[in-house]
């Protein structure tokens, strides 16, 4: 048959692989007389409730949805490794970069971000870029984007910030007037908003985006030491991406073109991979930056902070069922093991409390103990129990309590996070106005050329021309602050849908 890709060809490959099908059972395994008819009282019926094989597929099939993420709810997964190329073991005692060569399992899944379940992994968004490293020391996440920044540098808003990506709460559309007067009430997200309305904003696909783990995070190697650090993973494919028509025509056409896209690449054996490099800022450094290296909606400069090679992440296997493995797999910033730690970044600390929080809402609270998330290379001692859907042995006949004299598993102070020192008083400190221009500034000046400029007024024109006249005028003023050209160019084609 003419082109039909792998994607297509599932089916026919899986009854390929099977020698024979197996018998039909019930849940409880029970092997099943016919599946083509009800149990009925004379051949019009009544069905006799004692139809098991027809209440036991009826009631677990209405129950078959789980709530979807409630943001990044579209997304594709795949599996591979993370291989060292470069040792850092004086930055990272952490096991995945224990020795030049060595392979660590990841689960990777990629997203968009407002859109549901069902939508078009094509959308004007940015991805989401979450990978999951099975190391001997347990279960790592760096749960990124496929942008080094974020719209907002306080936590606070995320809720109301995802609001306004998302549905009117009377009409349930979207509304270009929620996403604009948030965006122009806060002139942080000046930068992630230029980036989203660049090409960047319309990656072609999974495979040819870069991804950030954006945060600021702690290194610690060794001997104690601590250094600040950023997570790059640069596509080995090449960055590509979907021009604003092409990506439109695809939402209509093609919903699943980037999930279709990573499936095929796999199975054609074409594997997608991304060298990997940090960035290290110490203490000191850290102390004398000019600008707040904390500040999620700003980038380490690359020409102060070089990218160091690190490693290679290969992905080679396509999940086997996409439940299982995509809908389940639940990453969380907070997962971290010896050797990689939380900075300041008042983000991540907002994101760390969050992620779990949400997957015992998702996937219940032995979320951990499914397949896809349990941390099958290290061993989960501990003294936590029961819970609905306690997967495996609840952790056998050992003590469920601590201290015990009874060799139930131990605390050990070389696991211990590194300390560190804080000053300043407790207080709400407002973040409105810490230097929101000077990085898109040179985003604008320095790493778009004039078409690129060009396409990125006419995307922002496009999208804000459907919001009202006075926050028009505002977010008109921010983009003014970035560049004359900035602000007025984006004024001049609003003007031009009005005449
Ligand atoms: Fe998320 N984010 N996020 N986020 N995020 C979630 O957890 C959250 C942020 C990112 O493929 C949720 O499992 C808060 C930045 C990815 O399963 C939730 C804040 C970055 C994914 C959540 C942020 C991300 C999520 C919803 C602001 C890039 C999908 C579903 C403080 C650095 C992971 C879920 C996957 C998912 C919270 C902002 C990346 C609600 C509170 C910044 C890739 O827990």
């Amino acid at each position: 048959m003419a082109n039909r890709d792998k994607a297509t060809n599932q089916l026919a490959d899986f009854k390929k692989a099977q020698s024979k099908s197996d018998v039909l059972t019930t849940g409880t395994g029970a092997p099943v007389g016919t599946k083509t008819a009800t149990l009925t009282a004379g051949p019009r019926g009544p069905v006799l409730i004692q139809d098991f094989t027809f209440t036991d597929e009826m009631a677990h099939f209405n129950r078959e949805r789980i709530p979807e993420r409630v943001v990044h709810a579209k997304g594709g997964g795949a599996f591979g490794y993370f291989e060292v190329t470069h040792d850092i073991t004086k930055y990272c005692k952490a096991k995945p970069f224990e020795f030049v060569g060595k392979k660590t399992p990841v689960g990777v899944r990629f997203s968009t971000v407002g859109g549901e379940s069902g939508s078009a992994d094509t959308a004007r968004d940015p991805r989401g870029f979450a990978i999951k490293f099975y190391s001997e020391d347990g279960n790592w996440d760096l749960v990124g984007n496929n942008t080094p920044i974020f719209f907002i540098r306080d936590p606070i808003f995320f809720p109301s910030f995802i609001h306004t990506q998302k549905r009117n709460p009377q009409t349930h559309l979207k509304d270009p007037d929620m996403f604009w007067d948030f965006i122009s009430l806060r002139p942080e997200t000046t930068h992630q908003v230029s980036f989203l309305f660049s090409d960047r904003g319309t990656p072609d696909g999974y495979r040819r985006m870069n991804g950030y783990g954006s945060h600021t995070f702690k290194m610690i190697n060794g001997e104690g030491k601590p250094v600040y650090c950023k997570f790059v993973f640069k596509t080995d494919q090449g960055i590509k991406n979907l021009m604003a028509d092409q990506a439109a025509e695809l939402s209509k056409n093609d919903p699943d073109y980037a999930i279709r896209d990573l499936f095929n690449s796999i199975e054609d054996g074409n594997f997608p991979s991304w060298s990997v490099f940090i960035q290290v800022m110490t203490f000191e450094e850290a102390e004398k930056v000019s600008y707040n290296p904390f500040d999620l909606t700003k980038v380490w400069p690359q020409a102060e902070f070089p990218l160091i090679p690190v490693g290679k992440m290969v992905l080679d296997r396509n999940p086997k069922n996409y439940f299982a493995e995509v809908e389940q797999i639940a990453f969380s910033p907070a997962h971290m093991i010896p050797g990689i730690e939380a900075s300041p970044d008042k983000m991540l600390q907002g994101r760390l409390f969050s992620y779990s929080d949400t997957h015992r809402h998702r996937l219940g609270s032995n979320y951990l103990q499914l397949a896809v998330n349990c941390p099958y290379k290290a061993n989960a001692r501990n003294y936590q129990r029961d819970g609905p859907q306690c997967v495996g042995d609840n952790q056998g006949n050992a003590p469920n309590y601590f201290p015990n004299s009874f060799s139930g598993p131990q605390d050990d102070p070389k696991y211990l996070e590194c300390p560190f020192s804080i000053s300043g008083d407790v207080t709400r400190y407002e973040t409105r106005d810490e230097d929101n221009f000077s990085q898109v500034t040179t985003f604008w000046n320095k790493v778009l050329n004039q078409e690129e400029r060009q396409r990125l007024v006419e995307n922002i024109a496009g999208h804000l021309k459907d919001a009202q006249e006075f926050i028009q005028k505002r977010t008109v003023y921010n983009f003014t602050q970035v560049h004359p050209d900035f602000g007025g160019g984006i004024q001049k084609r609003l003007d031009s849908y009005k005449n």
